[in-house]
């Protein structure tokens, strides 16, 4: 953890103005280490976001921050050209250093970087709630509608073969080989889980390779706690955390939308007694989401709604449980089987998706 003295340093290396009041560490992602800071600007309060970038996950923060650039740019001037008066809510804003730099790299070689803070805003781990399913649905489909007309640079893989289900299984068979902290013979039944549904997880891999399912820029991490829920009234104001937008298929998206909105608990739940998958949940965020996408879907994508959600929960597992082996490198643990715990709820999700699949797929047929 970075002491208060440091933070101090790095947020002074942005051009912010006015006296720092205080900073703390913040939020609850696997991946960066997030803090907020409250300035007083001129007797207001301001807060802002700042975020070393994992570098062992992103190898190219630079790169990251670029493609972070370009996206909010776009996304800004789109949302300034449909007259929105609250544009700093609705996208991150990217502050730059007194050099003009999106990021500043500090002695030990991290990448920091500084948004405004949104404020007033809630985000949730799981929802319970079938209204708030329907706006998170609608909420995905314009932003999906938002990128879908990006003209600028070809964005960076910052994560090179990220939703690639061969590449997951491929690095989920090589730390079983190495099986580097004796965990494969507790894993046993997953293993297996996982291995039955293989064949049937590259769908979308093979999709894309194919060209049945056509790239865009996509998010690929839109669990439902990287968007931002106006405190007021529930609606949803901003999808953050854009660290992995990239090319992909625009169903990464809405699976990842699927298994963190569709699910009765927290993904780290031990008590897998509480994780299934909710049918009214999943029904109210497919209307809202196709109130929005029903005009960019393809047929094919349509029919592959229920399933990308299904796919991502799968290759969740797989990293999840990839990482158990591995010895916990890659996500932010704080039990000794955190990992395990989480690829065992993704995996009880799907077997409750499977024993409903009858009437989602008479409900996807209907649409
Ligand atoms: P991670 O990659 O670790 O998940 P995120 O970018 O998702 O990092 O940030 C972690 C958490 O911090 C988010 O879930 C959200 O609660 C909060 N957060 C991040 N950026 C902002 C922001 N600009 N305004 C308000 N809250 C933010
Ligand atoms: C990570 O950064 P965060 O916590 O929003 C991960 C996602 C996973 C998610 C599972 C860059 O997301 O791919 O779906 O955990 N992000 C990265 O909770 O690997
Ligand atoms: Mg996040």
């Amino acid at each position: 953890m970075t002491d208060t003295t440091d933070i101090e340093k790095i947020i002074k290396q942005f051009a912010l103005y006015g006296d720092l009041v205080s900073v703390k560490g913040f939020g609850s992602g696997h991946i960066n280490n997030t803090y907020v800071s409250t300035f007083n600007q001129g007797g207001i309060e301001l807060r802002y976001t700042h975020q070393r970038i994992n570098k062992t996950v992103f190898t190219k923060p630079n790169q990251v921050m670029e493609n972070i650039v370009h996206v909010t740019e776009h996304i800004q001037n789109k949302l300034k050209s449909e007259k929105f008066k609250d544009v700093s809510q609705r996208t991150l804003t990217v502050i730059h250093t007194h050099e003009g730099l999106p990021y500043y790299v500090d002695s030990n070689g991290d990448y920091w970087r500084t948004y405004l803070f949104i404020d007033h805003v809630k985000t949730f781990d799981f929802l319970t709630d079938a209204p708030l399913a329907y706006t998170l649905g609608e909420a995905i489909g314009v932003f999906q509608n938002q990128l879908s007309d990006y003209t600028g640079p070809r964005l960076y893989d910052t994560i090179p073969q990220f939703h690639n289900m061969k590449f997951r299984y491929q690095q989920l068979e090589e730390a079983l080989k190495r099986d580097s902290k004796k965990r494969a013979s507790n894993i046993q039944k997953e293993l297996a889980f996982l291995q039955e549904n293989k064949e049937r997880g590259m769908v979308l891999v093979e999709g894309l390779e194919s060209g049945k399912l056509k790239e865009g820029i996509t998010h690929n991490d839109t669990k439902i706690n990287n968007l931002l829920f106006s405190e007021q009234d529930n609606s949803v104001l901003c999808v953050i955390d854009l660290d992995t937008v990239m090319p992909g298929t625009i169903l990464f998206d809405t699976g990842d939308l699927i298994r963190t909105a569709t699910i009765t608990g927290a993904e780290d739940e031990q008590d897998l007694t509480k994780i299934d998958f909710n049918f009214d949940l999943f029904k109210s965020l497919i209307e809202g989401y196709l109130s929005i996408a029903k005009s960019f879907l393809t047929a094919y994508e349509i029919s592959l709604l229920a399933e990308s959600g299904r796919n991502i929960t799968q290759i969740m597992a797989v990293r999840f449980l990839t990482d158990y082996l591995n010895g916990d490198l890659y996500y932010k643990t704080t039990r000794e089987h955190h990992n395990l715990d989480r690829a065992r709820t993704q995996i009880k999700f799907i077997q409750s998706l499977d024993s409903q699949w009858a009437n989602i797929e008479q409900f996807i047929t209907s649409l």
